[in-house]
């Protein structure tokens, strides 16, 4: 069942810059990645109903793996980690190394339960969106989260939607498609929903 928000208590962790920094495995994680822009840091702030994310129009804000934690109720709390932002190209290619390893080491923890793949739902899916797809398919579960849905008819939505599908061929069985919009809210509680579920049921 969504959640109103009202009983939930969302909280800032730390922000982590090398592997040795990533905090001790204390419950679920499930990581957000996505291009720069695509609006991670926004879905993280809409699921937690928070302003704790910091968001921004100019790409490439978000620099370190964020730590947020959600507490649903007295027996769920999960660790929601916002990923820097992939594609960003002003971004010194030594600084882009540190970046890649410390995502390697985070992806391979076994506490990340899964990982939400963010794309914006104007954009095709191209040949390094989809490389990245399938390297995270080899070690994680994988959600596909379809952004900024508000941008377009629901009539709109449905061809997008189709041609990702059709973008994605043999992969589209190996993950889960959601469709959000962060600005109306579309699809927000379901996906909070949907993590609550990973949480309690393996698999
Ligand atoms: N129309 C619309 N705009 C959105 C939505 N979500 C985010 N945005 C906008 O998209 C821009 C980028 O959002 P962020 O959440 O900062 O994106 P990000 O993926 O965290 O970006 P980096 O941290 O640079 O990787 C901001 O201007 C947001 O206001 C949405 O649901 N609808
Ligand atoms: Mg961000």
């Amino acid at each position: 069942m969504p959640h109103d928000g009202d009983s939930m208590q969302a909280r800032y962790l730390k922000a982590v810059a090398t592997s040795e920094q990533l905090p001790s495995p204390v419950a679920s994680e499930f990581g957000f990645v996505g291009r720069s822009n695509c609006g991670k840091s926004s879905l993280i702030n809409g699921l937690l109903n928070s302003k704790l994310a910091r968001t921004s129009a100019m790409p490439g804000r978000t620099q370190m793996i964020h730590y947020f934690e959600l507490q649903i109720d007295t027996e769920t709390s999960f660790f929601l980690v916002d990923l820097p932002g992939y594609g960003f190209n002003k971004t010194p290619k030594n600084l882009q190394k540190t970046w890649d390893l410390l995502i390697k080491d985070f992806l391979e923890r076994v506490c990340v339960r899964e990982v939400f793949f963010l794309h914006d739902i104007r954009r095709p899916l191209d040949d390094v969106d989809l490389c990245l797809l399938e390297d995270l398919l080899e070690v994680k579960k994988v959600s596909l989260v379809l952004t900024k849905i508000d941008k377009f008819s629901v009539q709109q939505q449905k061809q997008y939607v189709a041609a990702i599908q059709g973008a994605l061929g043999s992969l589209l069985s190996d993950v889960t498609l959601h469709t959000v919009s962060n600005l109306h809210k579309t699809g927000v509680a379901e996906l909070r929903t949907y993590l609550q579920h990973q949480v309690h049921h393996e698999g």
